[in-house]
């Protein structure tokens, strides 16, 4: 609202300072007290006042500045009108994992992207899950591009088989990308999860741009077909009122 007064304001003020000042007429040496914006194009007939051009430039720098510093905040309302708790950031994230496991039939289906792509599907098969290699410590990884103070992850599990694969998996948070992520403080652990089955785990505004899940210390798969993530970003949020 601010921004639209602003702008009217603004615009109301050059059109009062255009239309009434007086203009320096060199040829005639006197001052023209024609309103600017009715004789604009010759305010001294037959004459282009120096002052004339350079009044214009000023108003147009004038309404410019004004223009650009609206246009800042209004993107900066519509970025913090974006940055609404119950939105899944995972959506904007972008995914990776240790290894991506390949079907010599149905090829790459497994990609860390499925695990994120809005999809709840939990049949491996019709390609929104991710699934890792046969890898030690199998991880997969969401970077939400900034850090952000993390409220709930949500993880949908495998649902046409190999559900127990995610048991014992811990989910980091953090914005270390040491040990890939992995060295981040741990939110939750996923003790049990049953095939196809959704769980929230809540991590209580924890900071970070990484959210990893990992299965430590151990030879296996790690397959995910969703992972949601709600929070708000740490940085202080434009004023709009
Ligand atoms: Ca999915």
């Amino acid at each position: 609202m601010i921004c639209i007064i602003s702008l009217i304001s603004g615009y109301v003020e050059s059109y009062r300072w255009i239309t009434t000042q007086p203009l320096y007429c060199p040829h005639t040496d006197e001052w023209n007290d024609k309103y600017i914006y009715k004789d604009w194009a010759s305010p001294c007939p037959g004459h282009c006042s120096q002052r004339d051009s350079r009044r214009r430039n000023q108003s147009s720098r004038k309404m410019g500045f004004l223009l650009s510093a609206c246009l800042v905040c209004m993107v900066s309302c519509i970025a913090a009108q974006n940055n609404n708790p119950t939105d899944n950031l995972a959506l904007r994230g972008r995914a990776t994992q240790s290894s991506t496991f390949y079907n010599y039939v149905y090829g790459y289906l497994a990609a860390a992207i499925n695990a994120i792509d809005g999809n709840m599907d939990t049949n491996f098969y019709h390609g929104s899950c991710s699934y890792t290699n046969n890898d030690m410590s199998p991880w997969w990884r969401v970077d939400l591009l900034k850090p952000h103070k993390i409220s709930q992850i949500v993880v949908t599990n495998r649902g046409d088989c190999c559900g127990d694969l995610i048991d014992g998996a811990q989910i980091l948070v953090g914005d270390s990308l040491e040990n890939n992520g992995n060295n981040n403080p741990s939110c939750a652990e996923i003790n049990y999860l049953p095939n196809g089955e959704t769980q929230f785990f809540e991590c209580n505004g924890m900071v970070g741009r990484y959210v990893n899940i990992i299965i430590p210390g151990k030879e296996t798969y790690l397959t995910l077909c969703e992972v949601q993530v709600f929070g708000e970003p740490v940085s202080k949020k434009p004023s709009c009122s």
